[in-house]
């Protein structure tokens, strides 16, 4: 068994102070750290996009932030303008340790966004995560960081798609949690048998 650990975002404008803040986003770092010596990989994702962004209210005439909108790929949140390419709120937080083997940015195209680290959110569209994971004999990941409910959730929920062995640990993760997004993202990772790691083990 290969076993690898997916950081997913965890960056600046998701912690405390950042444009897109989770509730207490950068207590995750220091679990994290703690765990990547037990991988036989470490992967980063990183949320990257143009200030042109589709996925920003600012983008869209009458649109306040957090509205959900249709795009042509199906419904679509609209964020503050955040992890915008360069930015300070883009980069990684500063005690995370960047000893990873591979770091995987995503959300760069202005037309569609991506949560999850394997498919764009037209849920076809492939990141090359899957053909990298493949050519490193890695059946096992572990999924980590920001935010629960969305990077994470989506990530895991491909990941399960895809048959890896799928295991999301919920103490080094924190959540958005927008009008009940974090219980329904738990619902569907369970029913998709995702094993979900909390502090009772
Ligand atoms: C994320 C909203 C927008 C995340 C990224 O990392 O969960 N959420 N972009
Ligand atoms: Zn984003």
């Amino acid at each position: 068994m290969t076993k690898a650990l997916i950081v997913i975002d965890v960056q600046m404008d998701f912690c405390p102070g950042g444009a897109l803040a989770v509730p207490d986003g950068d207590q995750v770092v220091a679990p994290i750290n703690a765990m990547m010596a037990q991988y036989d990989a470490v992967l980063m994702t990183q949320d990257w996009h143009p200030g042109d962004h589709s996925s920003f209210a600012s983008q869209h005439r009458d649109a306040a932030e957090y509205d959900m909108i249709e795009m042509p790929y199906g419904p679509q949140v609209l964020w503050p303008e955040h992890c915008v390419i360069d930015s300070a709120g883009a980069q990684f937080h500063p005690d995370l340790d960047l000893r990873g083997d591979l770091i995987l940015r995503k959300g760069y195209r202005r037309e569609i966004d991506s949560y999850s680290a394997f498919f764009e959110n037209d849920q076809s569209t492939a990141t090359g995560l899957h053909g990298y994971l493949q050519e490193r004999g890695i059946s096992d990941v572990t999924l980590v960081g920001l935010a629960t409910d969305f990077c994470v959730a989506f990530s895991a929920l491909d990941a399960a798609r895809l048959g890896y062995d799928v295991t999301v640990d919920l103490t080094a993760c924190r959540a958005i949690d927008l009008d009940g997004s974090l219980a329904a993202a738990i619902s569907k990772m369970q029913t998709a048998g995702v094993h979900l790691r909390d502090a009772l083990g």
